[in-house]
């Protein structure tokens, strides 16, 4: 092998190391409601599932004035891999969920999505 190919060699045992671990990390895995849905009212709960157990660290949930509609998020007393969000009513149209929470390993992952509220 030459030099050329042995970097490449290198260079996509690397990438597929990073590909594995990506794949092993938390991910979430569906919510309700889901990204994109169109409410006819306010939800009171927001449900965020993921692939394993977390701890929350950080949710909002801002409605289109940009004010942060949750009283309450904290991890399902039955199911350590969801969190249970409390929301109080906010004006319709997008409202924009932004979640952080701490995985197994303790790696901080975070994510956001929309959903509409007639
Ligand atoms: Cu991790």
């Amino acid at each position: 092998m030459n030099a050329r190919a042995t970097v490449a060699a290198a260079a996509s045992v690397l990438v597929l190391g990073t590909v594995a671990t990506a794949a092993a990390h938390t991910a979430l895995r569906s919510s309700n409601p889901a990204p994109g849905a169109t409410l006819a009212r306010s939800p009171a709960v927001i449900v965020l599932s993921f692939n394993e157990p977390i701890r929350p660290r950080r949710v909002t949930v801002l409605d289109r004035r940009s004010v942060n509609l949750v009283t309450a998020a904290a991890r399902d007393a039955r199911d350590a891999r969801r969190v249970r969000v409390r929301v109080r009513r906010g004006v319709p149209g997008v409202h924009r969920v932004r979640w952080t929470v701490a995985g197994a390993d303790g790696h901080l992952i975070s994510g956001a999505y929309t959903f509409r509220v007639r």
